[in-house]
């Protein structure tokens, strides 16, 4: 299937007529636009603008920690910004920044007759060889030196490299100098923002003066944690939302599900998750059930559950304008739909036809909201919930767009009381996917809640994983994968995926291969297709793509201790999960636009092949020694995986989900040249909120040269390492990709144990 051009490609595949939705969008003379052209305003008319616009530097330059600094805007201040989980209070220590302070401008309308209306600016000279990223989420290279982003979140299926900004926004920059040093940059507004990179770093947002924070540091890795000082760190995730994930627009009738979930255990594919899309609503009334498609929820959740798999359903924001559905009178009789400039609720087309919105920028609206997810726990027996088209998305005739800019939020005061669409768009999917995560965690105070977003803005990490969108199923939107999540993990968001295979169009065998070979490496593991497409099971593609997703989904399940672990890390100090190849060796320019590889943790890199063709993967390797290894039969489908020497990875058995098989413990030892390595492991109930007070163990594990053999000791936290627990041992040396084991050994004694020759 491919993307019409010219029309929309989402009524197009709905099998709606794009002429019919004309009707719910009389052309509006004299109406504030419904989406800005930032990019588009780069001409002359623009920089003119900008000479004659005073510039001056900031009113003030606070210290909130050492090395994280707030300008503030002499134009004033753009107010309340949910990005941060706490106000940056002012510290004391200025710490060091190698930055000048930004220089602001107000930039005023042209004329009467500029709809979009003035703006402001902020500008930070950067020096030559500085390479930024981040920047949140767009197709393309890692590197976004040279291009512009527009921070407005749109449903952009089908998305290019070309787009001026998706589903997500997040004003923010990493820059990292020749010398390997880096620094943040945060625009502190939620308005229409765009983030210019072709020279400089400019920042211009619609709406009042905004202020710039900047986090100056030595290591890129320390600008991202310190990030998640001012807007938080992602929840630990229930063990099973990092196990592999199953999709599709949509498995029903519910007899379907249980076919597909069936086909997995029996072709032995590692798989934890099934995703149920729209088509089980009612005429897609949210929180409603196709009484034919899927008569008893909770019954299919329970034979889910039965196989050892998790159900996640999906919500829409938007709530058919039908006076026969409870749902649309208490959201108009309570008060909680956004309205139109003229008072009335704010009427859009999606899915179900005319609908209105509620209005998550309210509190009470967003406990409405919750209370009816607590209920729909009982409907649908759901684990997790999924909330799509929440940027939000509203039909039109030539494409998707959104909320024209003059609907009104009846905003909280602590989000910055009443305003614009145009103030609150950018937050619309964040504050959904709150109000959503509120829900589930009431639904379920015992358990962690599981909540995937489409739209986001910078913090939003904090209420929900997040996966790229509308991609399509060819080699350009495979290519641009491994960046996209780099992008997110830098801009705050570690726990980001993509559809595997590809959403929109059929993957090819090898195309299907390839992704799934990548697409288990990465944080968020799912793979998930659009309506009108082939079937894109694993076993669709024949034999040869069916073992390699076997081989990709057992890797994953091997890997699964390290990346439980690695989770940790990043739910309490902010680490991306999957990081920049330059985090190993910032200063070395040849690894600042790897695109095809990526660290997983600090100890294992993974070397994709991005190509038709089968290339090998074109990026250098870090300095060090990084020994390549396979733990299953060969396959050149799949990322080479490579093991930093020093390091210390554990891993546990292929089991068929997380909550199968048994507690194995293996560690992948490779040791550095002086015959040392050292490991973390991070263990608890893998679910409930325990985590965080005791209800765990850290264990470190350290090996060291001693005499002519290897001493492999351990220290741990928490709960206490049990003493009949054996360890197998593997080590990676230069003589074979194959780790040697060294068979198990038990590690309770304080002195550790020698590795057997
Ligand atoms: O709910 C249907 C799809 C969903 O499968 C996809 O993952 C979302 O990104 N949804 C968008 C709505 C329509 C897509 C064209």
């Amino acid at each position: 299937m491919t993307t019409p051009k010219d029309t929309n490609p989402e009524l197009a595949m709905s099998g709606a007529d794009p002429a019919a939705a004309r009707e719910f969008f009389p052309p509006t003379p004299g109406l504030p636009p419904v989406a800005p052209r930032m990019v588009q305003r780069h001409g002359k008319e623009q920089a003119r603008r900008e000479r004659a616009a005073s510039w001056c530097s900031p009113a003030s330059s606070e210290p909130i920690h050492a090395g994280t600094i707030r300008h503030t805007n002499p134009f004033g201040d753009a107010g309340p910004n949910p990005a941060f989980v706490r106000a940056p209070v002012p510290g004391s220590d200025a710490g060091p920044t190698r930055l000048p302070a930004p220089e602001f401008a107000h930039v005023p309308a042209a004329s009467p007759k500029d709809t979009v209306g003035g703006y402001h600016a902020a500008r930070i000279p950067i020096d030559a060889g500085t390479s930024l990223y981040a920047t949140g989420e767009q197709a393309g290279p890692l590197l976004r030196n040279g291009r512009s982003v527009a921070c407005w979140a749109a449903d952009v299926p089908g998305y290019t490299d070309t787009n001026e900004g998706l589903y997500q926004s997040h004003p923010w920059v990493v820059g990292v100098r020749a010398d390997g040093s880096a620094f943040g940059i945060l625009a502190d507004t939620t308005h229409c923002c765009e983030i210019d990179l072709r020279d400089t770093i400019v920042f211009r947002a619609l709406g009042p003066a905004f202020s710039v924070v900047v986090i100056e540091r030595d290591h890129p890795q320390q600008v991202v944690e310190a990030l998640a000082e001012l807007t938080g760190t992602i929840e630990m995730p229930p063990k099973w939302a990092l196990g592999f994930q199953q999709s599709r627009w949509s498995y029903d009738p519910a007899a379907r599900v249980l076919e597909v979930a069936r086909n997995f255990r029996e072709h032995r594919l590692p798989c934890d998750v099934f995703w149920i899309d729209i088509d089980y609503m009612d005429g897609f009334r949210v929180f409603s059930f196709d009484a034919d498609k899927f008569p008893d929820p909770p019954a299919l959740g329970a034979q889910m559950n039965d196989l050892g798999f998790r159900v996640v359903w999906m919500l829409d924001p938007g709530i058919k304008a039908d006076p026969e559905y409870p749902l649309f009178r208490d959201c108009v009789e309570g008060n909680h739909a956004i309205r139109a400039a003229d008072g009335e609720p704010f009427r859009g087309a999606v899915w179900p036809g005319l609908c209105v919105f509620p209005d998550f920028m309210r509190a009470e609206t967003r406990t409405w909201w919750a209370d009816r997810v607590v209920k729909f726990a009982e409907d649908s027996a759901f684990d997790g919930i999924w909330v799509d088209m929440n940027e939000p998305a509203v039909f039109s005739p030539g494409g998707t767009t959104t909320m024209r800019f003059d609907a009104r939020h009846d905003a909280d005061e602590d989000l910055g009381g009443p305003g614009s669409h145009e103030r609150y768009h950018n937050l619309y999917g964040m504050q959904m996917a709150r109000a959503t995560q509120a829900g589930v965690r009431a639904a379920h105070p015992d358990r962690r809640p599981f909540v995937l977003t489409r739209s986001n803005f910078l913090g939003g990490h904090r209420h929900a994983a997040t996966w790229t969108g509308d991609n399509v199923s060819d080699w350009d939107h495979l290519r641009w994968t491994i960046p996209m999540i780099l992008n997110l993990g830098l801009s705050g968001q570690p726990f980001a995926g993509c559809d595997i295979g590809g959403f929109m169009g059929d993957a090819t065998p090898e195309l299907f291969a390839r992704w799934m070979g990548i697409g288990a490496m990465l944080p968020f593991a799912r793979a998930h297709s659009a309506k009108g497409t082939k079937d894109h099971e694993p076993w669709s593609f024949g034999e040869k793509t069916l073992n390699t997703s076997r081989r990709a989904l057992e890797r994953r399940m091997r890997l699964m201790p390290y990346f439980y672990t690695l989770f940790h890390e990043a739910a309490t100090v902010g680490t991306p999960v999957c990081r920049p190849l330059f985090f190993a060796d910032p200063a070395n320019p040849a690894l600042r636009d790897a695109d095809a590889s990526f660290l997983l943790g600090a100890d294992l890199l993974v070397r994709a092949s991005v190509d038709e063709a089968g290339s090998p993967c074109p990026d250098p390797m870090p300095s060090g020694a990084w020994r390549p290894f396979v733990l299953e039969d060969p396959d050149a489908d799949l990322p080479v995986l490579r093991a930093r020497a020093g390091s210390i990875i554990p891993m546990g058995p292929a089991c068929q989900h997380v909550a199968d098989g048994p507690d194995e413990l293996t560690l992948l030892i490779t040791p550095d040249e002086h015959g040392n390595a050292t490991g973390r492991l991070f263990e608890d109930a893998g679910d409930g909120p325990e985590w965080t007070d005791g209800e765990r163990r850290i264990t470190e594990f350290r090996l060291a040269a001693e005499g002519s053999g290897h001493r492999l000791t351990l220290a741990s936290t928490g709960w206490i390492w049990p003493a009949d627990r054996g360890v197998r041992v593997l080590v990676l040396t230069d003589a074979s990709t194959t780790p040697t084991d060294r068979g198990a050994l038990r590690l309770d004694d304080p002195a550790g144990a020698i590795l057997p020759a």
